[in-house]
């Protein structure tokens, strides 16, 4: 059983922050002892491998539970393969990404679940786990989520918007949310109201309103903002708990805010993009604009605030990425001279664990809650804690040594990820993740990849944590 000893750095988890060695044995978290203490050194002695953390963060893996490798939008597919996305994730400090198998209306669960176990299967550079979208509720694909949820995919996702591809009615929603509080499963919500929204794509169409700007006007806030009010209220109704997926509009975060005094078990995610990025970049000439399309929109950058004040309050638990990468040239292009072509999604999966700690570094959150959203709290939203999330004695040996004083710039030259621009181009980063164990293995060695496709495990998830 290999030995291996993190020395010398400041451990840094959601709930604390200790300057110690860790011991990792068999791929899993042995011990922490107080740096240099006699403990300690006895481990050094006898390791394996000793990894010199002075200077650097001791951090646990990041876990990204909201990624769409290889998703088929709007004609094409995903630029990231499993390969390539979980690659790019590791060079990030991700170790875990929870992805969405898609069920396709007229298809089983289990059709939609095993077809993504194929995309994935061998080919993961890091650990992962399934969501199911549901995009027929039905009395069989009801039945089904029971059995999914005892399998591991313990989490659904279902759409208020895109009518005709993935959206269910109220009536479908409140049977879905039924069944979750039923079986245990969390119901987790695209909360837009889609039959409004493509009223007002086909009336800006017809005026010439093409660019894509206009995709973030025609996905009005306040349509974010009343389709989550009516989620929480259906949630509420089927007394189930509920995850509102990819939050953006100030008026959204006021929504959950109050379900959350009232004391309901409603739950808010947001992402990079909403937090970095504006509707300025929408506007960006020469249709580059399109780079930054995905639903829910970027808002105006008044919203920001809301968002970050949100995660500071508690009243958003989760940023996790959303990352559904499409090129620019051949992906992004199909709707040039109509935005509503254009497919949806923007890359992030390498850029979070680096965007939240120059959120750190520029006083927005403090060191324990970049962990506790971008780690902690999605593995026990998601069933995964404490083998996720934290580092401590039996959790697996997930851990990202980050030096916080290195400077970076982003870019799409230097990434990994299979997309051909980044939507971070040109900002400057403090901070940056020098080693990666994924379960005791390295993936990322000072800086090089020494990982592979298939060491990445399929990992079946618990229940929601944050329910009594
Ligand atoms: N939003 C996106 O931007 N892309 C994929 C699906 C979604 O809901
Ligand atoms: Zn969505
Ligand atoms: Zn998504």
């Amino acid at each position: 059983m290999s030995r291996i000893v993190i020395r010398g750095g400041l451990v840094v988890t959601a709930a604390e922050e200790v300057h110690a060695d860790v011991l990792v044995e068999g791929g899993r978290v042995a011990a922490l002892a107080s740096h240099d203490s006699d403990p300690a050194r006895g481990w050094t002695a006898s390791a394996d491998r000793v990894i010199d953390a002075a200077g650097k963060y001791v951090i646990p893996g990041g876990v990204d539970a909201h990624t769409h490798m290889e998703l088929p939008f709007g004609g094409t597919f995903a630029s990231d393969t499993f390969e390539t996305g979980t690659r790019a994730a590791a060079w990030g400090g991700t170790t875990t990404i929870v992805d969405f198998a898609v069920q396709s209306v007229g298809e089983s669960l289990r059709a939609g679940l095993d077809s993504w176990h194929a995309k994935a299967d061998a080919q993961c550079a890091i650990d992962y786990g399934f969501h199911m979208i549901l995009s027929d509720v039905n009395e069989d694909t009801l039945k089904e989520m029971d059995i999914l949820v005892e399998e591991g995919v313990t989490s659904f996702k279902l759409f208020m918007a895109y009518p005709g591809v993935f959206y269910s009615d109220d009536g479908r929603i409140l049977r879905a949310m039924q069944r979750g509080a039923d079986n245990g499963g969390l119901i987790m919500m695209h909360a837009e109201n889609g039959i409004a929204i493509d009223v007002l794509v086909e009336q800006a169409l017809a005026a010439g309103r093409t660019d894509p700007r206009y995709h973030g006007e025609v996905r009005h806030e306040l349509l974010e903002a009343e389709a989550t009010h009516r989620a929480i209220r259906l949630a509420q109704v089927a007394g189930s708990p509920l995850y509102v997926v990819h939050v953006s509009a100030r008026q959204a975060v006021e929504q959950i805010t109050l379900a959350r005094d009232e004391g309901l078990n409603v739950f808010g995610e947001t992402c990079p993009q909403y937090l970095f990025l504006s509707t300025d970049n929408l506007a960006e000439p020469d249709f580059e604009g399109a780079k930054y399309v995905c639903s829910t929109p970027l808002r105006p950058r008044e919203h920001q605030a809301a968002l970050w004040r949100g995660l500071r309050t508690n009243d958003l638990q989760v940023v996790s990425t959303d990352h559904c990468p499409f090129c620019f040239v051949g992906q992004k292009e199909l709707g040039r001279g109509d935005f509503s072509k254009i497919p949806n999604g923007l890359p992030g999966v390498e850029n979070r664990m680096d965007l939240l700690h120059q959120a750190v570094v520029d006083g927005h959150i403090s060191r324990r809650r970049w962990i506790e959203i971008a780690c902690a709290t999605p593995a026990r939203m998601f069933g995964l804690y404490p083998r996720k999330g934290t580092i401590a004695p039996g959790a697996d040996a997930d851990i990202v040594v980050y030096d916080p004083d290195a400077e970076q710039v982003v870019s799409a030259a230097t990434h990994h990820m299979n997309v051909d621009y980044s939507a971070y181009e040109g900002k400057r980063i403090t901070g940056r993740v020098e080693t990666v164990l994924s379960r005791g293995e390295p993936v990322i060695d000072g800086r090089e990849y020494v990982g592979r496709a298939g060491h990445g495990q399929y990992t079946p998830r618990g229940t929601c944590q944050y329910l009594v």
